[in-house]
Formats: structure tokens, sequence, C-alpha cells
């Protein structure tokens, strides 16, 4: 299954490592042949190369853009070396066969990702010639060898010089499957960046280019868990950075996600502090300082937050971070540390501490389907409650007092964040209770309940935050009857009427904001 390699096109736009491959090429003895950038650069540097429209009798015409689209290169591409009629018509038109093409094609990546809005120098890196070497190339796998890719050179020298001039048949393969892996993304570049002129987002980067070109950041020790292989994409650094601590692991990373997209919604807000378990909040709140946040946040429910990690809206100081050191937690993230905080907080080992260094409200949110990946816009921060209120409406004949105000603001921000169903009990700027992610919105609710009255909480005058519209007024009952006062929720039911009917009998104010907040 070896085949020789007697004469080889090389068209790339990417000139990195040409030189010298181009020289071992020769030394085996291989002609080359080239177009006109490439042959310019390789006799620059002491080669012989015949020029493309040496073999094809006709010039490089219209800038280049026809230069190798040519029955005489791409005859001698696709000849099967073992059809005798194939070698005749060969014979027959003067077409010397290609055997290895050597191709990288014009930048169009590079190009849309410098200068998104100029569609005419997109269009320009367009390459047309390219692909159609590489795919004819590949094609001819049986015969022909294709190499797309700088990093490949040196293999494929090595096996060239190995077997004097010869690749084998497994080599041609694995190359020719790669042509079409490039072939196929580069055509999904193109395809996506048409799609996002046709549909501009309004949220940068959009979803396709940030898909094009998603950078393995590291392999992870293991995924959710140990006996599951995984690794890390994307650009993390952007957002955060490890100061101390092992390596974040899978779980770590999930967490730390829910926990910076939660604290996004208190950028402006007084201290706060959170603390998450499996990506869902077991305490948020919002106080004059942060050791007193942090402390009612903890008492939100005082089973939970061991192992878990901790979140804060401003820089962390003592007070708070010898709290928190008295719980073992996981991973601890600030915006920064006052001085000597870090110092201390480094004394135990194995703790994650982690520096936010940018809001997270941009980013993606991209899950997994099966085959494939689920890509949507974040939902997004919050802005401020005064700007909230121009398009919440206040649906019952009480409209909430101002304190009430604050409260329905602050449980929105957090029912956000927990996982639906989800209810969230809150007063004075704390959490009471949280219910997550119940297959049923009234057991989420009566969890709630029951996990804050297991911590000895009173809900009297508690406000309550239901991610999406009670459907019945039985929820709203029940969260009336625990003592909630004030409610706020999307609306949007059939059975709305009901519902405020049933808020009004018990002179509850309710909220509705005309936006659902699902976290599946
Ligand atoms: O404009 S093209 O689509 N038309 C062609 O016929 C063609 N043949 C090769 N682009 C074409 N190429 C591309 O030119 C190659 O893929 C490579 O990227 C580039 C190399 O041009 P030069 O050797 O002039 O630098």
């Amino acid at each position: 299954d070896l085949q020789p390699v007697r004469r080889a096109l090389l068209s790339v736009s990417d000139k990195n490592g040409l030189v010298p491959f181009a020289h071992r090429l020769v030394r085996l003895g291989i002609e080359l042949v080239s177009t006109g950038g490439t042959a310019r650069a390789l006799r620059k540097a002491g080669l012989t190369v015949r020029d493309v429209s040496e073999l094809t009798g006709f010039p490089e015409i219209l800038d280049g853009r026809v230069k190798t689209l040519h029955p005489a290169i791409h005859g001698g591409l696709l000849a099967r070396r073992n059809v005798p009629d194939d070698l005749d018509q060969l014979q027959q038109h003067g077409i010397a066969p290609i055997d290895l093409v050597v191709v990288t094609l014009y930048p169009f990546e590079q190009a849309i990702a410098q200068k998104p809005e100029d569609e005419a120098l997109a269009a320009e890196n367009i390459d047309i010639g390219g692909p159609t070497l590489i795919r004819a190339a590949a094609k001819n796998f049986f015969f022909t060898a294709v190499v797309v890719d700088p990093s490949d050179y040196d293999a494929v020298a090595e096996e060239l010089e190995k077997h004097e001039g010869h690749l084998t048949l497994a080599t041609r393969r694995r190359l020719a499957q790669k042509a079409f892996a490039r072939t196929a993304a580069y055509d999904r570049a193109i395809a996506a960046y048409l799609e996002d002129r046709l549909h501009p987002s309004p949220s940068e980067p959009l979803p396709s280019r940030l898909l094009i070109d998603l950078p393995r950041v590291q392999i992870l020790r293991y995924g959710e868990n140990p006996h599951q292989q995984a690794a890390l994409y994307g650009q993390p650094e952007r957002f955060f950075r490890q100061l101390h601590g092992k390596a974040l692991s899978f779980n770590n990373l999930l967490d730390l996600s829910a926990a910076l997209r939660l604290i996004d919604e208190f950028r402006e807000a007084d201290p706060t502090c959170a603390i998450l378990k499996h990506t869902n909040p077991c305490g948020v709140a919002t106080a004059e300082t942060l050791a007193e946040a942090y402390a009612r946040a903890f008492a939100t429910d005082r089973r939970s937050p061991f192992g878990g990690i901790v979140v804060v809206n401003r820089p962390l100081d003592r007070d708070t971070a010898e709290a928190i050191d008295q719980v073992f937690t996981e991973v601890i993230i600030a915006p920064d540390f006052d001085e000597g905080v870090l110092a201390f907080l480094q004394k135990k080992a194995n703790r994650r501490i982690i520096q936010q260094l940018r809001p997270v409200r941009e980013t993606l949110d991209i899950r997994t389907a099966v085959g494939g990946l689920l890509v949507q816009e974040p939902d997004s921060a919050l802005p401020p409650l005064e700007e909230l209120r121009a398009t919440w409406q206040v649906v019952t004949r009480r409209a909430p007092t101002e304190a009430e105000w604050r409260d329905l603001d602050f449980a929105w921000r957090v029912v956000k964040h927990v996982k639906s169903n989800a209810i969230v009990y809150v007063r004075n700027r704390a959490t009471l209770g949280i219910g997550a992610g119940q297959m049923s919105r009234v057991d989420a609710s009566e969890i709630a309940v029951l996990k804050g009255k297991r911590e000895g909480h009173d809900f009297t005058g508690s406000v309550v935050a239901s991610d999406a519209f009670f459907p019945f007024a039985d929820g709203l009952l029940a969260a009336v009857e625990s003592g909630a006062r004030a409610v706020i929720q999307p609306g949007g039911s059939i059975r709305d009427k009901e519902v405020i009917q049933a808020a009004d009998d018990h002179n509850v104010a309710m909220v509705f904001t005309g936006t659902r907040h699902f976290r599946h």
C-alpha cells in the first residue's frame, strides 16, 4: 500500500514551516509545483519550482481567483493510478500526475475575527481553489496524499524519508480524513459568518463566531464522577483566575459558573454574599457589611453550606474570611482581597481561591444535547430596580410597601439562579427558605418553608418569588399561609384572575414581571 510521491503541488497562505519542508521533499527527488506567492517564497529560499501556469498553459487570472482551477491540475490529482485508461488519458492530454498536495487556505477565520464588518474582505478570503485541491487529493487517497496543517509537515517528511519517497495508505487515509474535516470546518465558518450578517444578534460575541474555534484549555482530572473523562474548553481566563488551591474540578467549575452568574445580579448592591451547593444557592443575603451578609446567608440553611462555594460582590475582608474559614468551603470567589486576607485563606492548602476579573453577563449559555450543543444568549443580569419597576406591573389592589419592593427585587434576583421549579422566600434582603429543582411548584414552596422552619425562621411578613407563573391559586395560597405578604412572579397563566383574586382576598401585594426565568 505504498504509493510514490514524485510531484507535489504546494499552495499555502500560511507559509510557516514551508521552506524546510520543501527542502526535505526536494532532497527526496520530488518535483515542486506552486502558485504565485508560494513559488516566490520557495525560489527566494533557493529552491527550484515549476509554476502552476506552466503546467496548465494558462496564466493565473482575476487577481489569483483562478489559478489552480484547471483540468491539467485536477486531472493530475484525480487519475486512478491503477486504471490504464486514466493514465492513457493523462498522456493524451499531456497532463502530469500530482501525488501530493500541500495547502493552507486563505485565512477566512482570521479575516472575520479582525474585521467582522468588512464583507468585501471576508468574501475575498473565501478560498475556492484551495478546498478544491484539498478535496480532490483527499478523494483520491488510495493514490494521492494531502497536507492541510503545517503541524503535519514533520511526520509526512519523516515517512517519506523512511520509505524512500513513498507514503503508506494508513497515512494517506489519515490525511484525507483531516483534509475533509478542515474543508468542512472552513465552510461552516463561512456559513456561520453569513448567518450572523443575516441575523445580527445584539450580544457579543455571537454564538456562531464563538463556536468556530473553542480552544481546549485543559484536560480535567475527571468529569462529574471519577470514572468520566472530561476537558474544559473556551476562554475562562477572561473571567476569573485561580490564586490558590488544588486544580478546579469539573463540579467546581459548574458551581463557580453558577456563583459568578448569581453575583452578577448584585454588582451594584450593598455588600452581598451567596453560598452555593450543586449550582443552587443555599443562602443569599445583602447587609451593611460582608460579614453580616455571610452570617445571614449562612443562617438560611446551616446544613447545606458544608463543602460549598462562597461568592461575594466586593473585596473580601478579614472578618468575613474568618467566618468563612469556620466552615469547610471548597471554593471562595471575590473580586479582590483585602490586605492579609489571601495569606490567611491560603493556610488551608486545598481550598480554591478565585478572583473574579469581570462580570459574566455576556457569556453564552452552552449545554449539551444528545449529539450536539444547545447555545443560547445568557439570561442576563437584571438592571436596577428603578428600571425594572417601569416594566413590572402591580396586579393586586394593594401595592408593595417600599420594604417589600426591596425584598421582591432581591428575591427575583435570587430565584433566577435556582433550578426550576424554584421558590424563594425573603425578608429584609436575606433568604429565609429556598425550594429548588422540584417537579412540582407547590413542592418547591413546601420544601422552602420546611427547610426555613427547621432553621427556626419565622416567615411572617416575608415575600415570595416564583421563577414561573403560578398555574393555580393553590401555590399562592400555600405561600400566604406560610406568612408571605408580597409575591413576585411572571404572570401569564390562563388562571391569573383566580390567582390575583386569592391574593386580594388576603390583602397580599403581587407583582407580575412579564419575564420568566426557568433554569432547567
Ligand atoms: O482564489 S482561489 O480560490 N483560486 C484558486 O484557483 C486557488 N488555488 C490555490 N485560491 C486558490 N488557492 C489558494 O491560494 C490556496 O489555498 C492558498 O491559500 C493560496 C496560495 O496562494 P499563493 O501561493 O499565491 O500565496
